[in-house]
């Protein structure tokens, strides 16, 4: 014991973890700067969205319930919280990737909260509503349905927090230089499209890769490949009715959609820099809902209420004491005079001997924080009513939205709607609770409630769901015109066999569109063939289909019977990825009982630019769904052992012209 050093390391070891987040625990997170384009000056004054005006900022994606140290792929809501540090101080815009919430009122956040996390006797299952309580709470309380669909649709399993929406969910009061004030939604629009994975592809990522978004953060960024998202605004009026086209604004289960007031795109969040300490940065990070700038108000959605209070709360105990905002990653980057002291972990070293006001010892300093003095004032309004515990009728309207937003589905994104929920209820082990979340189901759409119960072995139960909702194609995620690629990943079947400076051309022309070019070979190392030689970043052992977006086979490369690479292929068939061949290639597709014919399957000669536009095009629609109803015919693609292997001749460009390339 008289070793100091021993008793200062261990002591210090032993006081290394602090509590996770009570929920959001697993992040990831990333520096960037956010660009104002100007275009909300009119309605807002805050200074950060003037014209031309660059902030820092950080970023936070999180996933919801579960622990930190679970996979990143469950089917959850995601985090989407932004902290601007801008020149009037922090603006924390603390969001998610889905525009509605579970719940209508802040006091139930802790009972929805307790039924989507592990049972509290045997603390499972990890990171998954798929259980009694989850089911057991949301049946009962029917205002989730809306959050329900979101989060059981491809939305609650994003491919990427690169291609994820963002939403404020709660509406914000804006105001301008006049004083004049709106009411605004704001939204994160990523360039790089709305996509998902398939399910399949989550729950094959939780295990082969349970850092799967994180990793591609990280990586992207180091590769010099950012995220970008523009920032939008709905702008409504304030009229004092707090309704827009008679959606209750101050609901947040509701949404507005698109068709009925367009988002304005007010600036560009370019993620560029990726944290040099995960604790001190992304896990100390606190964000805070009352963080706002002059300009920016809250409104008086009672869920948002209570959040004002929560986020300062919880960091209390988080990071152990009301000092977390002087901490390096919540400092704002402007100047601080606050009347702030003391406490645990106090850091700065307060000058002055009049911590109060007013004060004529320290020359009236700090100033009051009032307009004159460009501190933050609320606009004043006027407010009626009796105070009572009581919802106003609109919020009793549970149904209508979650109908709008299935209705907005496509077929195939609706399929994998019914898909989740048969899923979810499948692992509930209480009937009464599957027939309950069936009558919910029944209220929203028939059709769905009838192919869930199909799947359940359940008999469907009528309800009483809303006609003629009007679709919002906003919604939907499927593209019919191609989207941006950059960030796209492919990967390349290749041996030393291979048409290696084909493997290189294609790598060049792809990296020009910002895919990058990932080469799977039998076993690591260099491959040499001529002169031209390629390093192989993945074997056929450590590949996982998961990682790529299209999956082609080189020229003269052995077709291969090993089963990983077998699955390799059938599975990026069965998530409808690009597949494709050139040469001698195709018949390592054959192999796998790939059918070269099918939907957005690429056989070429060559690498030419037809092949590489045939597969930067198939990348920018993100899947060939067409291919969906083949799979759903065969769940796997008939593998054809019995016939013998080929090497296909070098054979005419004509027979092996896939659809798309023009035939
Ligand atoms: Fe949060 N939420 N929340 N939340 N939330 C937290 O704050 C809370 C809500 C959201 O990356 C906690 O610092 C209550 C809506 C994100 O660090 C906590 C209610 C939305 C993050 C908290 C809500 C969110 C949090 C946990 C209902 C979307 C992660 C740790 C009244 C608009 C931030 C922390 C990060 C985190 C409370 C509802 C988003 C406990 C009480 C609605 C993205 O304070």
């Amino acid at each position: 014991m008289e070793d100091f050093h021993l008793r200062e390391k261990i002591t210090h070891f032993d006081h290394e973890r602090i509590p996770e987040r009570v929920v959001h625990a697993r992040g990831a997170a990333a520096h960037g700067v956010f660009e104002s384009y100007g275009t909300a000056a009119s309605v807002c004054k805050a200074r950060f969205l003037a014209s031309g005006q660059r902030t820092d900022v950080f970023v936070r994606f999180s996933t919801v319930a579960g622990s930190r140290g679970s996979a990143d792929t469950v089917r959850d809501v995601r985090g989407f919280a932004v902290k601007f540090y801008t020149e009037e101080g922090n603006f924390d815009l603390v969001g998610n990737n889905m525009p509605v919430f579970f719940i209508q009122d802040g006091i139930k956040f802790p009972d929805v909260i307790h039924a989507a996390k592990p049972h509290p006797d045997r603390e499972i299952p990890q990171a998954q509503t798929a259980h009694d309580t989850f089911w057991d709470f949301v049946s009962l309380h029917t205002e989730a349905t809306h959050h329900v669909m979101w989060a059981m649709s491809d939305r609650g399993i994003p491919r990427s927090y690169r291609t994820m929406e963002g939403f404020g969910v709660h509406t914000f009061r804006l105001f301008n230089e006049a004083g004049e004030t709106s009411l605004v939604k704001f939204h994160w629009k990523p360039l790089a499209g709305v996509h998902s994975l398939v399910w399949e592809e989550a729950q094959i990522a939780a295990g082969c890769d349970p850092d799967f978004h994180r990793r591609d953060l990280a990586d992207s960024i180091e590769a010099g490949a950012y995220f970008e998202y523009d920032l939008g605004i709905q702008v409504m009026p304030d009229d004092g009715s707090e309704t827009f086209h008679g959606i209750d604004l101050l609901d947040p289960t509701k949404i507005v959609p698109e068709e009925l007031a367009p988002v304005q795109l007010i600036g560009r969040l370019t993620l560029n820099r990726n944290p040099t300490n995960y604790f001190a940065e992304t896990e100390q990070v606190a964000f805070h809902t009352g963080n706002l700038v002059p300009g920016i108000e809250v409104t008086n959605d009672p869920l948002m209420q209570a959040r004002l209070f929560s986020y300062l709360d919880t960091q209390l105990t988080r990071l152990g004491g009301p000092n977390f905002t002087q901490l390096p990653i919540n400092r704002p980057h402007c100047p601080v005079n606050d009347m702030l002291r003391d406490g645990m972990h106090q850091s700065a070293v307060h000058t002055g001997v009049a911590p109060y006001r007013p004060n004529s010892l320290d020359g009236g300093q700090p100033l009051l924080a009032d307009q004159a003095n460009g501190g933050y004032v609320q606009v004043p309004r006027t407010v009626r009513g009796s105070v009572v515990r009581a919802a106003p009728a609109s919020f009793a309207d549970h149904y209508s939205q979650a109908a709008l937003f299935y209705s907005s589905m496509t077929p195939i994104e609706q399929a994998h709607i019914v898909e989740a929920f048969t899923f979810e209820l499948g692992h509930v082990y209480e009937q009464a609770i599957k027939q309950r979340e069936l009558q919910v189901l029944a209220n929203v759409n028939t059709g769905l409630c009838q192919q869930v119960a199909a799947g359940l072995g359940l008999p469907a139960p009528k309800g009483t769901p809303i006609e003629n909702v009007t679709p919002s194609g906003a919604l939907s995620m499927i593209v019919v015109e191609p989207g941006p690629v950059a960030g796209r990943r492919v990967g390349v079947l290749a041996d030393s066999g291979s048409d290696l400076a084909a493997v290189n051309a294609l790598s060049r022309s792809l990296k020009r569109a910002g895919v990058d070019v990932l080469v799977i070979a039998p076993v690591g190392g260099v491959l040499k063939k001529g002169r031209s030689s390629v390093t192989v970043q993945r074997t056929s052992l450590t590949a996982r289909s998961i990682e790529f977006d299209a999956i082609l086979v080189a020229d003269g490369t052995t077709p291969s019977r090993d089963v990983k690479t077998v699955i390799l292929l059938q599975e990026a068939y069965r998530h409808c990825k690009a597949l494709g061949a050139w040469g001698d290639g195709a018949a390592g597709l054959t192999v796998a009982g790939i059918a070269l014919d099918a939907p957005g399957v690429y056989v070429d000669e060559a690498v030419g630019k037809p092949f590489t536009d045939n597969i930067i095009r198939a990348l920018g629609l993100h899947r060939s769904w067409e291919r969906a109803e083949l799979v759903m015919e065969s769940a796997v693609p008939p593998a054809r052992p019995d016939r013998p292997v080929r090497r296909q001749a070098r054979s005419s460009g004509a027979q092996l012209r896939t659809r798309s390339s023009g035939a």
